[in-house]
Parts: C-alpha cells; structure tokens; sequence
C-alpha cells in the first residue's frame, strides 16, 4: 500500500509535467540584419532624426532596446565580413577562421561552419531559412540554411530592392502553411540596404527630398525634406583617417570624396528612404506572422552588422571606431521579455549564437567563446559585461582600437607605417557625440581630453585597460607605445 501511495501522486506530476511540456512549443525565430545601419538613424536613439520606421518602433515599444550593441570590429576593409562570421560563429573577432591574405589564424577549429546559426538549428528540429546580401559574409554558414535565397538588392525598384528580400520571407511562409510544417522556425531576414549603392523608391526618395545622384560633375540640389546634418557633421576629420584608396571614404556613388553639405544631406535622405523601405518590408512580414498565428511564440531580433559615418566626423565609411559606427541598433521583440525597457547590455553581436541556443534550449556549441546576453533579455541583468573592446585593422597595421568602460572611452590610432599616431580620450556622459576641438564646442569636456593634464590618470588607466583587452581577446597587434 506504502508503495502505491507513493506511485500515484509520482505519476499524476509526470502525466502534469509532459502535458505542460506538449503546450508550450519551441519559440520561432526572426532574426532581422540590415546592412551598414547607424543607430542615431533611428529614433530609437535619436529622438530628433526624421527616419520614419512605425515597425521597428512597435518592436521597440513591445521589446527591449539595448544602448550598448556593438560589433568588436575588423580586420579587413569589408568589415561586413568578419562581423558576419561573428554573428554566425559566436567567436570573436581573432578567433575566427582564417580569411584569404587578409586574416591567418591557424588555430581556429575545422569545419567550424557545421557549429554555426544555420546548422545548429537543423540539429535542432528546425526549418530554417535564409535570405540575404550576397558575398563579404561566411558563405560555409550561410550554405547551412535548408532553404537559402541570397541576393544582392540595392536598386529603387520592388525587384532590384528590399522588397526582394520580402518576398522571399513571404513566400517561404506561404510555402509553410500550404506544406503544413509545424517545426519551429528559423528565419534569417537580411537586407542589402542601406548599405550603398542607396538607391531609394521614388516615393520614399521625395519624402526625403532626395535623389539617386550620379553625376560626378555636379551636386544634388538642396531640398528642406532632407534630414539635417549630425550634430558631429565635420566638412573633414582632422587626421587622415583609414589607409590609401579606402573605397568607402573615397567611391562611394554619390558621394566621392566629397563632404560638403548638398552632398552628405543628399546621401542621408538616400540612406533614410532606404531604411524606410526596410521597415516596410519588415511590416509585411509582421502581419503575416500575426495571421498565421505565429506573432506572439517569435523572438524577433533588429540589429545591422555595423554602424556608419555618413558625414559624421568628416568620415563617409564604417572603418572608424566612433559611436555611429562602433555601435549598432539593436532591438529584441519576444516571449517573456518585458515591453518597453532600454538596457545597457554591453553586448557584442559576436554573443547572438549562444543568446539563440539558450533562448531555443538548445546546448551551445563548445567552439562558442562569447556570452550568452538571455539574462538581461529574462530582466535579470542589466549588462554582462563591463569593459567593451573594439578593433580596425583592416588597413595599415595595427590600425585602431578602442576600450569602454563607463563613461569613459579610448581610441588608438596607429596606422601608415607611425605617420598617424593618434590618442582620444572621451567622456561619453558630457561628450555623447564624441566632439573633437574641430567641432568648436564651448564645455570643458565637449573634446578630446587625452591632452588634458587634468585627466591623465584617467588616460592611464584607460591605456591600461585596452592592453589588458587587447590580450584577453587574442589581438596580434601592439600599438606603437605598449609593451608586449
Ligand atoms: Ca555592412
């Protein structure tokens, strides 16, 4: 009898238990990245900017908005590339595979793509799919998507733009309903824009008061639609910045070497008529998920692989280490995640694969050498890190780098075999926008101060901190006045 008392109670929680179990299905998941997208962009973190994006905003509203996102940077001019890897692998930046002449790491794992988003997920029970901008990526991981339509879309018209990347999603989830799938799914919605060529729709060109100019003989017209210009706007940046035929400093379509004023508000219009068409594309295919009945079991994550100058600081790429570009927009819309809340975070995208697992209950890779960020997303955390570390180098060597931790921010310049040696240092509570001297600010810490004798204990202890990082993190470089 002993026995069967114990049984009884034993079997009805085991019966209670896989029932609950049966209810509760494997989350989806919509993982959103646009290509070469500040986060001052979007109003999300810039209340003034007149980018209209309702869809990114809804997520924002009913998710959670990280302040601190950033990508840890390149060691190549196509920065897109070692980012992408980054995302896929969950291994930082000198842990990656090796990459032509351009990056050599011998001590990276082999057939690292069988542990990357794509493959992992398969493992995992789930459909997963894919579309995006094709090359400067990790083609081995991109393969590991069971359906994959890659492009690259950066044309004005529903075809040659974003709206491709749409329709792909769509017709992939047309494609889920009639065939009945019922695994969980993964779905890797990539843009091309608005990375340049930013060649926008004629509508959303005109509200912007933009046009797609290409004419290297002229400037575009002055409109009042076009966004102003950053509050950082330099006509030039003090130093030379970058190495010799940077093509995104000196090709861009549109653009040149040109910084002055018709051209830079020109080109914003252009890169917010295309982020606009982002957010349209992205509404689509929110309204499709909610009718299938998906909306409410998806994570939804916002991100871009890095930020971009634009004007800002004289600078027209995204090989600097300046917060427009450092930073990226970074928004998590889900089960379980409190509405409206902004976090610090200090999260790199390099931490999304095992964000992913842990959020999937899926086991993370052991080749992942990042941080899972799923306790500041459950409210337990409100960061995981303290110190940030950024890297480019993918010019001269060893180029840039840059540490955070607080308010407080270095960036080391070491490039043209010692001709650019350079050291700002920045309090990013009083000095958000990072002002140098050249922006002619009147507040005490609206500047570099690295050569402020008032604050050289700061910068030792910031020095110190980018080589105890530098370390940490495997950078095979020194700068040019650090010890080994
Ligand atoms: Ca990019």
């Amino acid at each position: 009898m002993k026995t069967l008392n114990w049984l009884i109670p034993g079997l009805v929680l085991i019966i209670a238990i896989t029932s609950c179990q049966k209810e509760q299905k494997p989350p989806n998941f919509l993982f959103v990245l646009v290509d070469d997208q500040s986060p001052f962009d979007l109003q999300q973190y810039d209340a003034k900017s007149i980018l209209e994006t309702p869809n990114i905003d809804k997520l924002a509203e009913g998710g959670m908005v990280f302040e601190s996102a950033r990508h840890m940077g390149s060691w190549s001019g196509a920065v897109c590339t070692p980012s992408r890897h980054m995302i896929m692998s969950g291994r930082k930046v000198w842990d990656l595979p090796s990459y032509g002449k351009q990056f050599d790491n011998p001590s990276c794992p082999d057939s690292l793509e069988l542990q990357t988003i794509g493959a992992v997920f398969n493992r995992a029970g789930y459909s997963t799919m894919r579309t995006c901008k094709k090359g400067n990526s990790y083609q081995a991981a991109n393969k590991q998507f069971i359906v994959l339509h890659e492009a690259s879309k950066r044309g004005g018209t529903e075809e040659t733009g974003s709206a491709w990347h749409g329709l792909q999603v769509l017709d992939y989830l047309k494609t889920r309903e009639e065939t009945e799938d019922e695994n969980p799914f993964f779905i890797f919605f990539g843009f091309s824009h608005p990375h340049d060529v930013r060649d926008g729709t004629p509508e959303l060109l005109a509200k912007y008061g933009a046009v797609n100019h290409r004419d290297t003989t002229s400037f575009p017209t002055s409109n009042p639609k076009q966004p102003g210009l950053q509050e950082n706007y330099l006509p030039k940046h003090p130093f030379f910045h970058g190495h010799p035929g940077l093509r995104d400093e000196e090709r861009v379509s549109g653009v040149w070497k040109r910084r002055d004023t018709l051209t830079i508000r020109n080109e914003l219009g252009r890169e917010y008529a295309c982020s606009e068409n982002i957010d349209i594309q992205l509404g689509k295919v929110l309204n499709k998920l909610e009718g299938m009945g998906e909306l409410d079991n998806t994570y939804i994550f916002y991100t871009s692989d890095h930020g971009i100058a634009i004007g800002r600081h004289g600078l027209m790429g995204k090989q600097n280490l300046y917060e427009h570009t450092w930073r990226v927009p970074f928004i998590v819309n889900g089960p379980g995640i409190k509405a409206g809340t902004r976090v610090e975070g200090n999260i790199y995208l390099v931490d999304i694969l095992p964000t992913l697992c842990d959020l999937a209950g899926i086991q993370i890779p052991e080749t992942v050498n990042s941080l899972s960020f799923e306790p500041v997303l459950k409210g337990e955390k409100e960061s995981i890190r303290e110190v940030m570390y950024g890297v480019y180098s993918g010019g001269t060597k060893p180029g840039m780098r840059c540490v955070k931790k607080g308010d407080w921010k270095l960036i080391k310049y070491d490039m043209m075999d010692g001709a650019v040696r350079e050291t700002q240092l920045f309090n990013l509570a009083e000095n958000p926008h990072e002002y140098l001297p050249e922006h002619g600010k009147s507040g005490e810490l609206e500047t570099n101060l690295a050569n402020n004798p008032k604050y050289a204990n700061k910068l030792a202890e910031m020095e110190d901190l980018l080589l105890e990082q530098m370390k940490k993190n495997n950078d095979p470089y020194r700068m040019w006045d650090q010890e080994n």
